[in-house]
């Protein structure tokens, strides 16, 4: 392998199937039994989809985003042997404060998983006066302890690197409206704490693909690479018909993630199987998180289906560079520190 996977840990049990022969030109394939979480999983609990998993010891853990039947999003810890069938815990995630307190959110959606050093960092959107980042850290899924809600609001996307850039905590970030926010772009932000945030970057605009044409937003944890951060990101469209969620790719500096390297023109899945496509909300495709193996170069990308479903993909870390490389386009604003 030219390009290999950096600072992360072996996954020898990742889930895996090998790529059709079928397929040709896509560089990404589907779980050929997917969804992998149906409908009505948890009692009182009518949908799981939008949801980021991690290895644990020989076994993974997952935070999922459960839309209960009043229609209100919460987040629930699910763990698994294989990483593809989920045991729920039926109480959602209670989280507290510094002091030990209860400090539950109203709504909690769109979870993403990321481990810095020894601790877990749970991000999601939160309601803090309107949508914007919450933030918590656990070191035993048991106690989840919210920290300072890192943005104002409005803000949705939060997407934690796995380690620190010279010296801070870096974290993505797409400021939006209170609504299904029409527009926006990807941002990065530095903070030496986790509470006070600073050193705001322009990343990467919604682009003239007309996939990713609306706006965009950061998916799953980066992963490191020789080759720069490995970005998996939604991009939408607004067809005459509503929004389409893409999943696009990128590659961003190791050492100033503002700066794109490589943006790949074409997305690299689109809602195409029949639970992306029908649903609660069709035409979803949401990437939030992958579980990847330096040893093989194996990615699993876990995604949300048409707010109904968690789904899997596989990809192979050269393979998925090589076609983001070979079908890169990047412009000015991508290319550019990111601060005028
Ligand atoms: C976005 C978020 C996602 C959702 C998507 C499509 O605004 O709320 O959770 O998957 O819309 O409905």
């Amino acid at each position: 392998m030219s390009v290999k996977m950096l600072n992360c840990p072996a996954v020898p049990n990742i889930p895996w199937q090998e790529k059709p022969a079928v397929l040709k030109d896509a560089p990404i394939w589907r779980y050929d039994k997917n969804p992998i979480i149906d409908r009505n999983p948890i009692e009182n609990v009518a949908r799981i989809f939008n949801s980021a998993v991690m290895p644990y010891g020989d076994k993974f853990v997952g935070v999922f985003r459960g839309e209960g039947r009043n229609g209100v999003s919460f987040i629930y810890l699910g763990w698994s042997e294989d990483a593809i069938h989920w045991e729920f815990e039926k109480e959602k995630v209670n989280f507290v404060n510094e002091k030990g307190e209860p400090f539950q959110p109203n709504y909690a959606y769109d979870p993403r998983l990321v481990k810095v050093e020894d601790t877990y960092y749970i991000m999601w959107c939160v309601d803090f006066y309107g949508a914007a980042i919450g933030l918590a850290k656990t070191t035993d899924f048991k106690t989840f302890v919210r920290l300072e809600n890192p943005f104002l609001p409005f803000n949705r996307n939060a997407v934690l690197f796995p380690r620190k850039i010279n010296g801070n905590f870096v974290m993505l970030s797409r400021p939006s409206d209170s609504g299904h926010t029409p527009f926006g772009d990807i941002f990065v932000s530095e903070s030496p704490d986790l509470t006070y945030w600073g050193k705001h970057r322009h990343v990467m605009g919604r682009s003239s693909e007309w996939w990713e044409s609306l706006k965009i937003g950061g998916g799953a944890a980066p992963i490191e690479t020789t080759e720069g951060w490995l970005l998996f990101y939604h991009g939408v469209s607004g067809t005459c018909n509503g929004y389409v969620y893409s999943i696009g790719g990128a590659i961003l500096d190791i050492d100033n993630p503002s700066i794109v390297k490589y943006r790949c023109e074409n997305f690299i899945l689109t809602p195409e199987a029949e639970y992306e496509e029908r649903g609660f909300v069709p035409n979803v495709t949401f990437p939030c998180a992958t579980i990847h193996d330096p040893e093989t170069g194996r990615i699993a990308l876990y995604y949300g289906a048409a707010d109904s479903y968690v789904a899997l993909a596989f990809t192979e870390l050269e393979p998925i560079v090589d076609y983001i490389k070979a079908h890169s386009v990047t412009r000015h604003d991508d290319t550019e520190i990111g601060i005028r």
